[in-house]
């Protein structure tokens, strides 16, 4: 058994028998109520679910397992003589609550290079997709095609006892998370690069690697992607992808099968695909108005965009109230490497213009940018100009997150995901009654 694995069952066994002991002596505390508004509003603000891996403070933004992002920047492993932290920390950090050492994420690296070989029947599939298919559909096919290697399906299916569903499940996702960078690496090429493959480098970290296979191997890339993998990676348990995973997988649907339906999810405008569309939102700005708008040509045209009835993409947020730190993260990546790029310093005008006027509509609760407001102007510096993959990027970075989470959902035995919804008919009936007792 890897260290790894050993360590999330000494943890997460007795764990899920103190939770269980917890439930049965606390279970009856009253800790809330709801209104009429919450059955319309998207479950916002209801608690209702458990994830251990990061917690998400309205003005604070996301700590993952306590950690806040300039904290992680510091305290996670790096390359010898790396400045940004390395995901497959970040991984065993939201696994075990516990800061990794350089020789944990080497054996978690080790680990994964060991499983990364995606069986030939994926890449067909993907080969069989109209070369214009959208990267993130091809994305969520190849996480199907990869499913046919389920360690839990084929344990389901001959007979196990629920104890041991972790077990299983901590196989899928390892095999899944080595699996993932190849594929999208593999999307990437076949879609943009005349389909010329790069063969992975095992020498390097998954991040590096990832970033090699995509056929960018800047140094300063590289470092790109390790911070782009590690702040996309999780961002408490309710945004759609997570959410997504958490209820699919609540069915003992395999990890694979969870995965998928969550890229389905997060391949939504208003979730992940917001990272593309910040970016093709600002070159149809640039088409209309120049290259370089001014503050003032920047403020009319985000006016135009809410008078078309259209959001403003990278703005606004369901839980964040400021700017969130995933945005000051890349921030200030970018002001250490590319300070002076064109489109980097549009982001930033954009910063100054738009909360004002999106506060001013009266009705947008969360004004300040999102993590997808700066992550496009990033890749595009290095000439990562396709933009209809980006939301594949974020895709390969929630995996950390999400199957972390899936992982303990199978370790505590939390049980199938079924929330009670009403009618419109029940809601006034029950107003009506309520109204004529008071
Ligand atoms: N531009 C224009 N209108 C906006 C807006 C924006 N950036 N943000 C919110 N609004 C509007 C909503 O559409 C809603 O309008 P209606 O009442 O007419 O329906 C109103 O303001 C109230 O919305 P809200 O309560 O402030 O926001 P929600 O919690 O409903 O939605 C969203 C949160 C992120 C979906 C929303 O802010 C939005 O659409 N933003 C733009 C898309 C985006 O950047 N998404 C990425 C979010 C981060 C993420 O998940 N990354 O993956």
């Amino acid at each position: 058994m890897s260290n790894l694995k050993k360590k999330f069952a000494d943890k997460a066994l007795p764990l899920a028998v103190e939770i269980r002991n917890f439930v049965k002596e606390n279970g009856d505390i009253v800790l809330g109520n709801f209104t009429v508004e919450d059955v319309y509003a998207g479950q916002k603000g209801i608690i209702g679910l458990l994830t251990e891996t990061s917690l998400l403070d309205s003005n604070e933004g996301i700590r993952f397992r306590g950690y806040t992002i300039p904290e992680l920047r510091q305290l996670l492993p790096k390359v010898p003589g790396g400045t940004e932290p390395l995901p497959e920390g970040l991984f065993y950090l939201m696994l075990l609550g516990e800061l990794p050492t350089y020789d944990d994420v080497l054996d978690i690296q080790a680990n994964w290079a060991e499983r990364a070989e995606v069986p030939a029947h994926v890449f067909a599939a993907l080969d069989a997709m109209p070369i214009t298919t959208h990267p993130m559909t091809q994305f969520s096919i190849a996480i199907n095609a990869l499913q046919t290697d389920s360690v839990f399906a084929k344990a389901y299916k001959e007979g196990i006892n629920k104890k041991d569903y972790w077990d299983y499940t901590y196989e899928d996702v390892c095999t899944l998370l080595a699996r993932l960078p190849n594929v999208a690496a593999y999307i990437y090429r076949r879609t943009y690069k005349n389909n010329e493959h790069i063969a992975a480098d095992p020498k390097l970290d998954w991040a590096a690697n990832f970033a090699h296979m995509l056929g960018y191997d800047q140094n300063e890339f590289y470092k790109l992607m390790r911070l782009y993998l590690v702040i996309h990676a999780d961002h408490e348990g309710g945004n759609v992808s997570a959410h997504t995973t958490h209820l699919v997988g609540s069915a003992l649907s395999d990890p694979y099968l969870s995965l998928a339906a969550a890229m389905n999810g997060l391949a939504g405008p208003l979730h992940g695909l917001a990272n593309q569309e910040v970016i093709r939102w600002i070159k149809d700005m640039q088409e209309e108005i120049g290259e370089d708008p001014t503050e003032e040509q920047i403020a009319s045209y985000i006016q135009k965009t809410l008078t078309e009835g259209k959001v403003v993409p990278g703005y606004g947020h369901a839980v964040l109230r400021k700017t969130d730190p995933r945005f000051t993260a890349q921030q200030e990546f970018a002001k250490t490497y590319m300070p002076d790029d064109k489109l980097v310093n549009i982001v930033w005008k954009i910063y100054k213009v738009a909360p004002p006027i999106l506060e001013n509509t009266g009705k947008i609760k969360n004004p300040w940018p999102n993590v997808d407001a700066h992550s496009g102007a990033l890749l595009l510096h290095y000439g990562f100009a396709e933009y209809e993959f980006y939301t594949v990027l974020f895709g390969v970075s929630r995996a950390l997150g999400v199957m972390a989470s899936l992982l303990w959902d199978r370790a505590l035995g939390l049980p199938l995901e079924r929330p009670k919804s009403v009618t419109y008919e029940w809601l006034k009936n029950t107003v009506a009654a309520k109204k004529a007792t008071s």
